[in-house]
């Protein structure tokens, strides 16, 4: 077990359906904590860079678009092993195939509108993380850090 960061996107159909409250909630009330966070609406460049991975690919166009098309919501999330632990509040990608109670089976029926962004790694959520927030963004939560490890306990 290790303390992790990792970027979370509520992405824009996430922001106009109303449930960047619920998603944050899903991640509040999981223990993890809020590091960074920001409402911001991505030009082509950043979001090319953010989705690189997956240049080339028939559906990287329409994905740089639709991460394009209005504003989302940007987190750094802290916590035990919060890159696989975010990745199972997410839910698979898509959501036909996402475990029941997770976000994207609960709330979303494509895999090209599944409502949130998860990094994969701790190479990807290094990498992600800072094209998305500079260092002076994060807060430190080391009191609550303390305080939620030694209440598990
Ligand atoms: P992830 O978001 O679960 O990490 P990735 O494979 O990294 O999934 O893909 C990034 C995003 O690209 C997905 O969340 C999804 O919105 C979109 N995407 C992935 N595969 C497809 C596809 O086959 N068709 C359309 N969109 C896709
Ligand atoms: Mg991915």
């Amino acid at each position: 077990m290790a303390i992790q960061r990792t970027l979370i996107l509520c992405k824009p159909d996430a922001v106009s359906r109303g449930l960047v409250g619920e998603i944050v909630r899903r991640i509040e009330v999981r223990g993890y904590l809020i590091v960074a966070m920001k409402m911001m609406q991505l030009d082509g460049e950043r979001a090319r860079k953010h989705y690189a991975e997956h240049d080339g690919k028939p559906f990287f166009a329409g994905l740089v678009d639709f991460i394009t098309s209005g504003p989302l919501v940007a987190m750094c999330i802290e916590g035990e092993d919060a890159i696989a632990g975010c990745r199972q509040l997410m839910g698979a990608t898509n959501p036909l195939q996402a475990a029941p109670g997770s976000i994207r089976a609960d709330y979303a029926q494509t895999i090209g509108l599944n409502l949130v962004h998860g990094s994969d790694s701790y190479e990807s959520a290094e990498r992600e993380l800072a094209i998305f927030f500079e260092s002076r963004e994060f807060v430190s939560r080391k009191h609550d850090l303390e305080r939620w490890l030694v209440e598990k306990k």
